[in-house]
């Protein structure tokens, strides 16, 4: 059993849907403590964080929405990630825009580098979230953590990512969205790169579990970052940028139930839930669902081995 530290970040600043602010409270309110509880674990919920006092910063694309805001919730989350992860306990960050993993999973490098273990990403997603600060063109900044963790150039306002994650440690799983300057940067990085053309052909099993073999080879500690557009909009309409062909009910609670059933997972952000958006609770019901499914929840507990 884990013991677990909910993180509430209540982000905005890192798109324009307003709504995102309301997630953690979503979360509570479908009763995400509750669930963790009932499957045996130790949970304390932190509350919400603020950012505290915003820097004034600046960056060469003009485009560039809210930096300051951004760069204020990074660095509380940074500090908060590392020091649930040094205390021995899982941190679930609940956002919040996906521009709150730029501090998160900069939290758990930060950890891993004073672990001496390597640090996996897996980005469940329809986008890629390859911009830099200099490349994206909406200027929404939650395009943009997978370049920063991956260590690209372009993020002068922000701290050093520490000990940015190569690219063989990466896999981004449920892609459907990719823009221009994103495609042509991402085929410069050997990032394992699970579209949905090949989740099509494939099926998720086989290309999760070949990515999990490789946390497990290395003894590494895995981030998993869930975006709510990670799943069809049919069954998670609470969400900004709604991008249709997502994962299906059955598909997202098989990676869960995968991931769990590793016992490789450190680290998870949930993210992008726009409680505004959503059709009586039933996106934030099914996301608190897959955190079960992530942390146990099981149909029926057969020894896992009759499976292999
Ligand atoms: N790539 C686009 C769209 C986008 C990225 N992440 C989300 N949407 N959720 C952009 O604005 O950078
Ligand atoms: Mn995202
Ligand atoms: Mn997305």
């Amino acid at each position: 059993m884990s013991r677990i530290s909910l993180i509430g970040a209540p982000i905005d600043s890192g798109q324009r849907n307003l709504g995102c602010l309301m997630g953690p409270a979503a979360y509570r309110v479908a009763g995400i403590d509750r669930l963790l509880a009932d499957l045996g674990h130790e949970v304390r919920d932190l509350g919400d964080l603020t950012p505290g006092v915003l820097p004034h910063a600046s960056c060469d694309n003009p485009a560039v929405d809210q930096l300051d805001e951004t760069l204020g919730w990074t660095k509380v989350l940074r500090h908060r990630v590392s020091e649930v992860l040094a205390g021995g306990r899982m941190p679930i960050t609940l956002g919040g825009d996906h521009s709150l993993a730029l501090g998160s999973v900069a939290g758990a490098a930060e950890h891993a580098t004073r672990a001496g273990r390597p640090l996996f990403l897996l980005w469940l997603d329809a986008h890629s979230d390859f911009h830099t600060p200099m490349t994206t063109v909406s200027g929404n900044l939650h395009g943009t953590p997978v370049a920063y963790i991956a260590g690209r150039s372009g993020f002068d306002a922000f701290p050093p990512f520490p000990a940015p994650i190569p690219a063989e440690r990466i896999c981004l799983f449920g892609i459907r969205s990719v823009d221009a300057a994103e495609h042509e940067a991402l085929l410069r990085y050997d990032i394992a790169m699970n579209d949905m053309r090949v989740l099509d052909e494939r099926g998720i099993v086989a290309p999760l579990r070949e990515f999990l073999a490789r946390v497990r080879a290395a003894n590494g500690l895995l981030h998993v970052s869930l975006d709510v557009d990670f799943l069809d909009p049919s069954i998670a309409p609470a969400v900004g940028t709604t991008v249709p062909g997502g994962a299906t009910f059955r598909e997202a609670h098989l990676v869960c139930e995968l991931l769990h059933e590793s016992g490789l997972m450190t680290s998870l952000d949930l993210v992008e839930l726009n409680p505004f958006l959503d059709e009586r609770g039933r996106t934030a019901k099914l996301m608190v669902d897959l955190v079960g499914s992530l942390m146990g929840k099981k149909v029926f507990d057969r020894p896992t081995r009759s499976f292999h």
